[in-house]
């Protein structure tokens, strides 16, 4: 079985699309193994996304992925989960998002583009160990 890290940003929480979210997931025959709704503090989520640390957006980013609840999940499939779950995802600008994604369905903004999910093998092993060590 093949797991990766899912976040429902601190946006689908206040829009009450987690359920939504949770279920597209499910649809789709994917398998929850973990799940918590936690306010990410600096440190998480400064290590979640320290590839971006230089970016211009980065300090946006950080305050929005830390203002509120986020609920913060491991998927598990039988084959390259990541991939499925980018996939479903859609592009990270939700503008360009296409149809029938959780981005291009439910969002508009940016920053705020509803779920987080790692892009590669290695990364959804790092991910895991920051949110839930030892699962
Ligand atoms: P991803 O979430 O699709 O993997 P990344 O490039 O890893 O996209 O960026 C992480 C997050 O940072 C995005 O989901 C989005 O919330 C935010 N972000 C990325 N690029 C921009 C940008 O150019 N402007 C504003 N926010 C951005
Ligand atoms: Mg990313």
């Amino acid at each position: 079985m093949d797991r990766t890290l899912v976040i429902c940003k601190p946006d689908a929480v206040e829009r009450g699309l987690v359920g939504e979210i949770i279920s597209r997931l499910e649809r789709r025959n994917l398998t929850l193994v973990a799940a918590e709704l936690r306010t990410l503090d600096a440190d998480s989520a400064g290590r979640h996304y320290a590839e971006h640390a230089d970016k211009p957006f980065y300090g946006d980013l950080v305050d929005f992925i830390t203002r509120g609840p986020a609920m913060v999940l491991v998927v598990e499939g039988p084959e390259d989960t990541w991939k499925v779950v980018r996939t479903m995802m859609g592009a990270t600008n939700p503008r360009e998002a296409a149809p029938g994604t959780i981005r291009g369905d439910l969002g508009i903004l940016f920053t705020e583009n509803l779920i987080h999910g790692s892009d590669s093998l290695e990364s959804a092993a790092r991910e895991i160990d920051i949110f839930f060590p030892g699962l």
